[in-house]
């Protein structure tokens, strides 16, 4: 019985690994990143993030623009976004993590100087197994912000 148990675990894991990311390198790339001109301290950077490699986490990020970054989702409660902090994000294997104004983002925090539109910052993106990867981000304004809702 034992035999026959072990026998099935192997098929199952061999068919799960045809397709699974756990012993294959994920692949990241980032697309389409932005945050808006936000007059306070504070900013969301979006950004996509395709993994066409195996599973991956993004656990952080930082900044050059003298802030820190955290990792936000936003839940629904009873009708009212709200948003908490999160240790890290799972990019799944052939997946697409969509960081979208209404939705989980990266939260740039203490900021010394507000930023403005036309300009850009630098942010590291940290992984759980990619190397870390740097976005240029452009900083637009709030109303543009609107249309990324929309598409
Ligand atoms: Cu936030």
């Amino acid at each position: 019985m034992n035999a026959l148990r072990s026998a099935v675990a192997l098929t199952v894991s061999a068919l799960c690994c045809a397709g699974c990311g756990a012993d294959v390198e994920p692949h990241i790339t980032a697309s389409n990143p932005v945050v808006g001109a936000v007059p306070g301290d504070s900013a969301a950077v979006y950004v996509e993030l395709e993994n066409s490699g195996g599973d991956d986490a993004l656990i952080g990020a930082t900044c050059d623009c003298d802030a820190e970054i955290s990792l936000h989702v936003t839940e629904d409660l009873d009708g009212i976004s709200i948003m908490t902090g999160a240790d890290r994000l799972d990019v799944p294997t052939g997946s697409t993590l969509e960081l979208d104004p209404g939705g989980s983002h990266l939260m740039v925090q203490d900021l010394q100087s507000p930023l403005t539109a036309g300009s850009t910052i630098d942010i590291t993106l940290h992984f759980e197994r990619s190397e870390d990867l740097s976005v240029t981000v452009p900083v637009v304004p709030l109303e543009d912000l609107a249309e990324r809702i929309e598409n």
